[in-house]
């Protein structure tokens, strides 16, 4: 029944638009009519060399192969119908949904048998989304504005991380370096100690004056202690046959330059051999020679003279000790504030690096009994529950990745999508779980706006509204003016 009803409606309006001159065919698109004319009685298949009679056009039977030959009904698998939705933006739908009862065309042509009433609601449907892609326009105009702040904002921030870094690196270099000359400086004085110490008793062999708590006062003790004559003798002797190298140890001295260990190495040598004031007096002299090179120490021997305090220079080797731990740990902090900083660079701020003023920027919204957090480019938390760290971008940095959150219970590390939407200021506008323990936020921001999506969406009003089908005057009456979009 019905297809004898399709063809007998189809010829009659094939005839009438004969007829009548009326170049149209059912689910054609206008533009497009030209490939649809009669030729001599034929039509000519689109998208082969086929051909079929002209009558058999939308007939409810599928003659070409490539199905062209019913545009405006369901009869051909593949083809489309060309809604014209004069008021709203024209389409073209499948054409197996055509008669199906179902209205898929705001004009209703797409329901012309008439199973199923379909009034024309193009225009009210074009005045909404007109209103909406005005309101949209605003936004993206604001967003612009507000991406123009929030890009110098990043600007600033790189340059003022940038300038914190340098002084940090300079200042690490410095500390270093001074940190080397600290502990050199300690390292002599905790030596130069030492070499007095071992003076001391060098002074006091000379003197017949032992201390009993250094190694050179034992190795002397031990000798002295061993009370008999042979010993005595033999020390006696000793210092003797010392004598002629009174000069050589000087010399010794001398060749040690500035290495503590060496001087007092010689100096224990020296002593030991129960050397003469003249080894000693040159060996003080060596001493305040190179003591005087450090600056820390001399402040503690101005006005000294010639006499070291042995407690003095332990203040000083305490005070250097301080310095050193202080040095250390500021370095420390340093180190690590430049890792930080450091860090903040490795992260791709988008284009124009304008993501780098929102990083750290945490958003929070409660949805479904559970409070989220979101902080851009770093985490996501639901309650205390990680659902990611920021992983990488996706689709032209308009989605944020979030991966390796807390692990599901039997499932995989939980993790989030978040869409970036174009907004003037930074807000959740919704949070779900499509699938367990993955997760999805839409979120508006500025950073987002883009002059492309303005032109889309005035694209998008410049069709609707060169298909609207009414005089000038109805048209500013009813549409928004072209300067506001
Ligand atoms: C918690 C929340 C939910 C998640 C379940 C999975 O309740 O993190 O979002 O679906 O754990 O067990």
């Amino acid at each position: 029944m019905r297809p004898v009803l399709v063809f007998v409606i189809s010829t009659l309006l094939l005839v009438i638009q004969e007829t009548c001159g009326l170049n149209t065919v059912r689910g054609v698109n206008p533009k497009q009519m030209r490939l649809y004319e009669n030729k001599e009685g034929f039509f000519h298949c689109l998208n082969s060399s086929q051909k079929v009679p002209y009558s058999s056009l939308n007939d409810d039977f599928c003659d070409c192969d490539d199905g062209t030959d019913e545009p405006g009904t369901a009869a051909c698998d593949g083809s489309t119908f060309y809604c014209e939705n004069i008021g709203f933006v024209p389409m073209n739908i499948p054409s197996s949904q055509v008669n199906d009862g179902i209205c898929d065309c705001c004009d209703g042509s797409d329901e012309w048998l008439g199973y199923v009433e379909c009034p024309n609601r193009c225009v009210q449907i074009g005045k909404r989304r007109l209103e909406q892609i005005l309101d949209e326009v605003k936004t993206v105009k604001k967003g612009l504005n507000k991406r123009e702040e929030l890009k110098n904002l990043s600007s600033l921030r790189a340059a003022a991380l940038h300038n914190k870094m340098k002084f940090l690196q300079v200042s690490i270099q410095e500390a270093e370096v001074l940190e080397r000359k600290t502990k050199k400086e300690f390292d002599w004085l905790e030596h130069v100690l030492k070499v007095i110490q071992a003076r001391e008793l060098a002074m006091n062999v000379s003197t017949g004056n032992f201390s009993s708590n250094s190694s050179v006062a034992d190795i002397i003790t031990d000798r002295e202690s061993s009370n008999d004559t042979e010993s005595m003798n033999s020390l006696q002797i000793e210092e003797h046959e010392m004598t002629p190298n009174y000069e050589k140890n000087s010399d010794e001295i001398d060749r040690c330059s500035w290495q503590t260990d060496c001087i007092l190495e010689t100096c224990q040598n020296v002593s030991k051999a129960y050397t003469s004031s003249h080894i000693l007096l040159r060996l003080q002299k060596l001493f305040f020679d190179f003591l005087s090179k450090f600056p820390v120490l001399s402040k503690f021997l101005a006005g000294s003279q010639r006499e070291i305090d042995t407690e003095i220079l332990q203040l000083c080797i305490n005070n250097l000790q301080e310095q050193l731990e202080n040095l250390r740990s500021g370095l420390e902090r340093n180190r690590t504030e430049l890792e930080r900083i450091q860090q903040y660079f490795s992260v791709d701020y988008g284009p124009e690096s304008v993501f780098l003023a929102l990083r750290d920027t945490c958003l929070e919204v409660t949805s479904q009994g559970y409070h989220y957090k979101l902080c851009l480019l770093s985490q996501v938390f639901q309650d205390s529950i990680n659902l990611g760290k920021f992983s990488r971008w996706d689709s032209n940095h308009t989605k944020m990745i979030f991966m390796d959150g807390t692990p599901c219970w039997n499932g995989p590390a939980r993790s989030t999508i978040v869409n970036l939407i174009c907004g003037v200021n930074e807000t959740i506008l919704k949070v779900s779980e499509p699938a367990k323990c993955q997760y999805q936020f839409w979120v508006t921001t500025c950073a987002v706006c883009s002059v492309d999506e303005m032109k889309k969406l005035r694209d998008e009003a410049s069709l609707i509204l060169s298909n609207f089908n009414f005089t000038k005057e109805q048209k500013s009456a009813t549409v928004p003016k072209h300067d506001e979009l």
